[in-house]
């Protein structure tokens, strides 16, 4: 999988690191080919290059409209070296394979940023460097492309370690970030076109995926909304398949969301899942032996706010679970599947949707997360991060025993699926108090607290839910009050990240109060 590089086509508007890369690749035994201002920067330089205008027999036209844009090219850049038919193209029409593409885009994004007028924009809209570089990025198997300066010494490294070619995973990533490239690159015309033009529904703008559907609106009625298809293959809203009910709403996607990645915290072999959410947080939570027991568990925490809320599922829906669900106004059901009879169940609530997935998100995959802010998009890695991934480490002088372990690690995996500052009270493995979006720890743990309460008197019970429970909190505690809140409220073990500089005197308290903390290393912020 090397592939020697016998030629290059270099044709760079950002000129920066050109002339020595372009020198390595000399000294490599590499054929350079240039584009007008690229050919003359590194003649200058006194080094061998041949102008595209050469290759191609045909002059640069139109300003430069027209440069690269030929069949010479993109027959260098698109052959199939090891394929008959291609390599006999190659020998009919004269066309030299291209090993390596070098292109920085006109600076259409620095242009813009600059408060460029229209035409000057339009100008710098790059045509033929995005078709290089997406021919070189689909024929990486052939051909490596870099699209930044950046990248220039390690390519040259890879040359120094290969003896002068490209290995296949090299070439495979270049081509990941050249793709990525473009897709910025047309966003950036996409986006700049209708901030210009005002407008400000997000069908006609890039976002980097496939228009599943245009919405009614978005999270309030005078907002424009649209729903985006991305290439992840992940099961979830939006690849389900919807088998009733009218059209899911912005907030229902955004919450049937967070309530399927939620029960996809739960290994449906291990054991079965139910989460309630309301307003993209879960208002119930319950694993159980069965489906039934695990939402009878998860309606408990909180019945109240469950009415009209989402509800998903980490096994296939049944008879019996669906019966109980349609007890209750609910907007959305998900689950992977459906028997037939649950499927009849439901149908006799028209207006009710549900969506089977076909399967469950790795909650340990790989991906990204996106918001906006003024001006600038936030994107990160997803929250991969899993209890299994961690070990729950006893920092007190009492260690909990199994059942408080087993409700500790339920606690933190809810923890990070609720909104920050969170804090949850659960015990046997269902949630009893769930705080959640407040700036003050101390807050969210006094509403985690009054909710269970609430729940208590509402079902008849002569104490809170949160006596002899445990809790989670997302993020350490900046100081003790937050713990001590938990330990009026009852609980008796406690998990949170630690790493705060006053965690010694957070387990002075818990020691004192005689309660096991146990830390994870590991944060679940949520905004
Ligand atoms: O105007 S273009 O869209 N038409 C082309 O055929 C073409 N080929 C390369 N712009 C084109 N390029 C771009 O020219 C490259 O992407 C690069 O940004 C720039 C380099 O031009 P020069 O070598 O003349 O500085």
């Amino acid at each position: 999988d090397l592939v020697a590089i016998k030629r290059a086509l270099l044709s760079v508007s950002d000129k920066t690191g050109l002339v020595d890369f372009a020198r390595a690749l000399v000294g490599h035994g590499v054929e350079l080919i240039s584009t007008g201002g690229t050919a003359r920067a590194i003649a200058e330089a006194g080094l061998p290059v041949v102008d595209v205008s050469a290759v191609t027999g045909f002059p640069e036209i139109m300003d430069g409209r027209v440069k690269t844009l030929h069949p010479l090219i993109h027959g260098g850049l698109l052959a199939v070296r090891d394929d008959p038919e291609h390599a006999a193209a190659m020998v009919a029409h004269g066309i030299v394979g291209i090993d390596l593409l070098v292109v920085d885009l006109y600076p259409f994004e620095a242009t813009v940023a600059a408060g460029a007028d229209w035409a000057t924009a339009i100008e710098n809209i790059d045509i033929g460097g995005p078709a290089m570089i997406r021919a070189a990025a689909k024929n990486h198997g052939h051909v490596a492309v870099v699209v930044h300066p950046a990248r220039y010494p390690e390519i040259l490294a890879a040359l120094d370690a290969h003896a002068g070619a490209t290995p296949l995973a090299l070439r495979k990533a270049l081509a990941l970030e050249a793709f990525g490239r473009t897709a910025t690159y047309d966003a950036a015309i996409s986006n700049w076109l209708a901030a210009t033009l005002g407008e400000a529904n997000p069908r006609f703008r890039a976002f980097g995926g496939t228009l599943v559907e245009p919405m009614r609106y978005g999270e309030n009625p005078h907002q424009a909304a649209a729903f985006y298809k991305t290439a992840e293959r992940r099961p979830g809203v939006a690849t389900a398949t919807q088998l009733q009910g009218k059209q899911l709403s912005y907030n229902n996607i955004n919450d049937t969301d967070a309530a399927f990645e939620l029960v996809a915290e739960f290994d449906p072999a291990r054991t079965a899942a139910c989460a309630i959410i309301k307003h993209a947080n879960p208002c119930g939570v319950a694993e159980a032996a069965t489906l039934p027991e695990a939402y009878a568990k998860a309606l408990r925490c909180d019945p109240v706010s469950a009415f009209g809320g989402i509800v998903a599922f980490n096994r296939t829906l049944d008879a019996e679970t669906a019966a109980e669900v349609v007890k209750i106004f609910t907007e959305v059901i998900i689950a992977p599947e459906a028997t037939d009879e649950a499927k009849a169940i439901v149908a006799g609530k028209k207006n009710l949707r549900l969506l089977v997935t076909g399967g469950l998100p790795r909650p340990e995959a790989v991906g990204l997360t996106a918001k906006t802010v003024s001006g600038g998009l936030l994107v990160q890695s997803r929250d991969n991060g899993t209890v299994e991934a961690i070990e729950l480490k006893a920092v007190t002088r009492r260690a909990p025993t199994e059942a408080e372990s087993a409700d500790l690690a339920f606690a933190f995996r809810i923890v990070k699926h609720v909104k920050s500052n969170a804090i949850v009270f659960v015990k046997d493995l269902a949630t009893v108090g769930i705080g959640a979006g407040q700036m003050s720890r101390v807050d969210s743990a006094r509403i985690a607290a009054r909710k269970a309460a609430d729940a208590a008197e509402a079902a008849g019970l002569s104490e809170p839910l949160t006596k002899g429970s445990v809790a989670a909190s997302d993020a350490f505690f900046p100081f003790a009050d937050g713990l001590e809140a938990l330990i009026e409220a009852g609980a008796t073990a406690v998990v949170q990240p630690g790493g705060s500089v006053r965690d010694p005197e957070v387990i002075a308290a818990a020691d004192a109060a005689g309660i096991a903390m146990v830390v994870t290393g590991m944060r679940h912020f949520r905004h």
